[in-house]
């Protein structure tokens, strides 16, 4: 089935603003962002036209808040999970003491064994509630949640930032910080 163009045009907005600008011919600058005008620009040249009032209302409806604008309105960068080099300038912040990571069955033992690793994204990704966790484990299969204990990584050192849609992000968890439970 073919899916909605809003879902078809946000795929494509977490494509370019996270992983292959090129793809649409942009380059991000340091901090991820990118004029609004050159993305319509990139979707133009794809053949696929789209209005600054479509991208307007899928940053305001996104489901997870992926994209924002910058303070003028004139750029617009993705808020997380980046694979391109960008440094978004989130500020260290200290979490609440348990976070959540929903993941499949499949990692556990590679999980048991290195912690969570980010891969090739900048950070690994958690959320401060066990439903985010559920919808994030649920797109690889049965969800199975992770309970982190931000509290002891803290305390030993390990840093931590919110994105501006919510997601707590860390360079790495290792094995002794999470507690294996269903
Ligand atoms: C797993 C979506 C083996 C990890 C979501 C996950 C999120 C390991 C997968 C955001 C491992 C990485 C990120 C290890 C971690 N061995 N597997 N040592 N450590 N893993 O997609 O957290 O819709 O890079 O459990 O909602 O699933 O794109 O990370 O299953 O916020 O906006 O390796 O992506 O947001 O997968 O999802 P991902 P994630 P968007």
């Amino acid at each position: 089935m073919k899916p909605p163009r809003a879902v078809r045009i946000s795929k494509l907005l977490s494509l370019v603003l996270r992983h292959k600008p090129e793809h649409m011919g942009l380059v991000l600058d340091a901090s991820g962002w990118v004029t609004v005008a050159s993305v319509l620009q990139g979707f133009l040249d794809g053949g696929l036209p789209v209005t600054r009032s479509e991208i307007e209302d899928i940053v305001r409806e996104s489901d997870k808040q992926r994209f924002a604008f910058s303070a003028d309105g004139q750029s617009i960068r993705a808020s997380q999970g980046h694979t391109v080099a960008v440094d978004l300038g989130y500020a260290p912040a200290v979490p609440p003491p348990t976070l959540f990571h929903g993941t499949v069955d499949k990692f556990l033992d590679s999980i048991r064994a290195q912690g969570l690793v980010r891969g090739q994204r900048h950070h690994v990704h958690l959320s401060a509630n066990t439903e985010t966790a559920v919808q994030v484990g649920s797109r690889r299969g049965r969800p199975v949640i992770l309970h982190v204990d931000a509290g002891a990584m803290v305390a030993a050192g390990h840093l931590f930032f919110i994105s501006a849609n919510g997601v707590w992000l860390t360079e790495q968890v290792p094995p002794p910080f999470i507690l294996f439970r269903d």
